[in-house]
């Protein structure tokens, strides 16, 4: 009997599954099956009212997906986890279980902008108050938090602009409110940071990025305790949204995370190396990485980050038009939209991932115009660092300096 607990890898490698009560298959079966047949009538009964375990329809649950939400839960430090379509899915079918018009949702001031479009144009619609605040400092919360407030939700850090959310100074303040903090942790992943284990109630993800890892599939995730996590289930996911996850792309999932630590470790060395060269490089404004030492919250970054993560924001001088003119210079880097995959991917939030955004709710939200967003991926990191040095502006012969 093992009495040491698993380090992180061999938890997403084996957590959950047992070769030998699967006929020796290594790898986990893949359970392409709709429905399930019951025992008898009074089984199947008993399984739609709750008092007797087992698969009724995979729209509830599913064992591939069962697999794939222990692991999650263990990885996470939650008590349980679930298996949705996509990132939206997951955020849409938590918000819908956990509030009711008349409530007040509190978000960060920058999120995803379909995020951002649902709550803003979503919930809204529905009697639900929306109210962003600067959630980077946590006194704004206290300043805002009200008896209607239900939930407190963002991103650490956050797409695009990669401010950081103190996980659990926000959460005290929102359970003195008695109010559910859900941290949406894509961009960290549980290998950098655990928001259950600094007081979140739901960690959410797009699976569909680092946690997949392969550019192949679009998933959801969430974990949190046995009662919320079946609440979000049986109502969120099984009745409001339908967003569940297909049995199929959990088996990728579950095959993305088993060597998630190895690719984190490979995305944060390479993206530590390029937000130095960028930070030196001729014509760049800004550069946004938790990592540097120059970064704002680089405090933060250190306390509840284990690494600084695979994602770099930076924006040049001449915003807008020089960023497109060297996003047009790449040869290897890829533009495209979504990040964590083994590709080098470059985007402009303000023209793609946040054009739901008005130019106005960007300017106050905090998403320059010029800002190019580069999700740091696997290649050799020569390579990619050549492909910037030869896209980005050079220093002017003339130029005195
Ligand atoms: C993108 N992002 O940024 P699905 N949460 C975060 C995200 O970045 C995303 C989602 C949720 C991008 C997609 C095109 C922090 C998505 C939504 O796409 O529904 O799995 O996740 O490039």
């Amino acid at each position: 009997m093992r009495n040491r607990p698993n380090s992180f890898s061999t938890r997403a490698i084996h957590h959950g599954y047992d070769p030998m009560e699967n006929e020796g298959a290594l790898a986990p079966p893949l359970h392409l099956t709709s429905t399930f047949a019951f025992e008898s009538a009074e089984a199947g009964g008993e399984m739609f009212a709750g008092e007797r375990a087992g698969h009724i329809y995979s729209r509830i649950s599913n064992p591939t997906c069962d697999l794939l939400e222990k692991r999650i839960a263990v990885l996470e430090g939650a008590e349980a986890g679930l298996a949705l379509a996509s990132g939206m899915g997951a955020i849409t079918a938590t918000m819908w279980t956990l509030l009711s018009p008349g409530d007040e949702v509190i978000l960060d001031k920058t999120l995803y902008g379909c995020t951002f479009s649902f709550m803003q144009h979503g919930l809204a619609k529905f009697g639900i108050t929306v109210t962003h605040v600067d959630l980077s400092v946590p006194e704004n919360l206290s300043a805002s938090i009200g008896d209607k407030t239900k939930v407190v939700y963002f991103e650490t850090p956050a797409n695009p602009n990669m401010r950081l959310v103190d996980i659990q100074a926000i959460s005290d303040i929102a359970h003195a409110h008695d109010a559910y903090v859900v941290v949406d942790n894509t961009y960290s992943t549980p290998y950098l940071t655990q928001p259950i284990t600094l007081g979140a109630d739901i960690v959410l993800h797009s699976a569909t990025k680092y946690l997949g890892g392969h550019g192949d599939v679009v998933a959801g995730l969430l974990a949190g305790s046995e009662d919320l996590v079946s609440d979000i289930r049986l109502y969120g996911m099984k009745d409001m949204t339908g967003a569940v996850m297909a049995p199929f792309n959990a088996m990728l999932i579950l095959r993305g995370l088993k060597t998630l630590e190895l690719r984190m470790d490979r995305h944060c060395s390479s993206a530590m190396i390029v937000a130095e060269m960028l930070e030196q490089a001729h014509g760049i404004q800004n550069v946004w990485y938790p990592g540097l030492a120059g970064f704002a919250q680089h405090d933060i970054a250190t306390r509840q980050m284990s690494q600084f993560g695979g994602m770099i924001a930076f924006e040049l001088n001449g915003g807008l038009d020089a960023g497109r003119a060297m996003m047009n210079q790449l040869q290897l880097i890829t533009r495209a939209v979504s990040l964590g995959d083994a590709e080098t991917l470059v985007q402009h939030p303000a023209s793609m991932t946040h054009s739901t955004y008005s130019p106005e709710e960007r300017a106050r939200h905090g998403i320059s115009e010029g800002l190019v967003r580069l999700s740091i991926g696997l290649e050799g990191i020569d390579d990619v660092i050549y492909d910037l040095e030869q896209a980005l502006p050079r220093p002017s012969i003339y130029s005195a300096a």
